[in-house]
């Protein structure tokens, strides 16, 4: 790969992803691009373009300017946001990847990463150790569109033998750029505030379960992935990557061994559907199997340092 475009890199992934790239294959090399403007500091130091996903000749300007062989598509309305609008969950989510999908297939780009999600799952799928191959009904807007961007990128896989690649993130924890709006949000904000107020009101229940990763092991399934041998790929779009679940209780635990006079209280809202409706745990074995997935974290090396990261820049007046 010669020039690689991220489409949507001033969110909370793209904003690590796009450096992770960086340093890979040379800052020059990865053209960062957002529909938002305002300066992202991690990404300052390359290339940036304006890009809106929903519109085609926005994507396909900045292409053909950089002529691109790649694409890391990272656009998107997330669970919670998409719930209060889902029409603009339906076209950032669909109108954007399809965009990319046909500019991929029209310039014979050399590969595209686009990430799935937990929120594919829905209540009827079986709720722990939830298989690779298993029952997709979800009940978000967000899930529909995940389901079916799967279905759409395995389409251009098999019948245009494009080079696609995704995996279905869990809630991504990290403390660089704040989540964009899903219901994950609240193992981020609960450290942010645990920092900042030794308090925190989260807007799920105590006993909620769900998968969750720390950035640095994101980051490390996002690349490890985009560079494996795709010969060796029996899926491509949709693969479980585990690595740690827990109960909100055992998150506010693991905080509490730092800050022992940290405080929850729980004012559950609509995002508590949303949290039930998704896995507690999942198989990830294929991932183990055909690119080597293996995490690094677990609950209380991420809260060790998340807490310290964050405490530094709390000291230095950033949070
Ligand atoms: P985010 O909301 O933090 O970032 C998305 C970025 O896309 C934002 O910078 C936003 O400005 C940009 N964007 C929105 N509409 C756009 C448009 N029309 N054109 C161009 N850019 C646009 O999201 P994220 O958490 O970084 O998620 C990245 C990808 O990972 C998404 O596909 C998301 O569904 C998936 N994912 C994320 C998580 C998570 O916990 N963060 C979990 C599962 C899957
Ligand atoms: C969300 O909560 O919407 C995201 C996700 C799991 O896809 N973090």
């Amino acid at each position: 790969m010669k020039k690689i475009l991220v489409v949507g890199a001033y969110g909370q992934i793209g904003s690590e992803l796009t450096v992770a790239l960086r340093n890979i294959y040379g800052v020059e090399n990865v053209i960062a691009s957002d529909k938002k403007t305002e300066p992202c500091e991690s990404l300052k130091n390359g290339p940036f373009a304006y890009v809106d996903a929903t519109n085609k000749d926005s994507i396909l300007e900045i292409v053909k300017k950089y002529k691109i062989d790649a694409i890391v598509h990272l656009a998107a309305i997330l669970s919670a946001n998409g719930e209060k609008n889902p029409m603009l969950a339906w076209n950032v989510n669909m109108n954007g990847l399809l965009n990319v999908l046909e500019i991929a297939r029209e310039y014979k780009m050399e590969r595209v990463f686009v990430p799935s999600s937990i929120a594919v799952f829905g209540p009827t799928t079986p709720a722990d150790n939830t298989p690779q191959e298993t029952i997709l009904q979800p009940t978000t807007m967000y899930g529909l569109t995940k389901v079916s961007g799967e279905l759409l990128c395995n389409y251009y896989v098999n019948k245009y033998g494009l080079d696609i690649r995704g995996v279905r993130y869990p809630g991504i924890i990290s403390y660089d750029t704040l989540p964009g709006g899903g219901t994950t949000d609240y193992a981020v904000a609960i450290y942010y505030d645990a920092i900042k107020y030794k308090k925190y009101t989260c807007f799920v229940k105590a006993d909620t379960m769900l998968p969750m990763m720390y950035m640095p092991d994101c980051l490390k399934a996002s690349t490890d992935l985009f560079q494996a041998d795709f010969s060796k790929l029996k899926h491509h779009c949709n693969f479980n990557v585990g690595s740690m679940s827990f109960t909100v209780t055992e998150l506010a635990a693991s905080i509490k061994k730092y800050i022992p006079d940290f405080e929850i209280i729980y004012a559950p809202d609509y995002r508590q559907a949303i949290a039930d409706s998704w896995p507690n745990s999942l198989d990830d074995s294929a991932a183990r199997k055909e690119w080597g997935w293996k995490p690094s974290y677990d609950l209380d090396s991420m809260t060790r340092d998340m807490l310290e990261k964050l405490g530094e820049k709390h000291k230095k007046g950033l949070i």
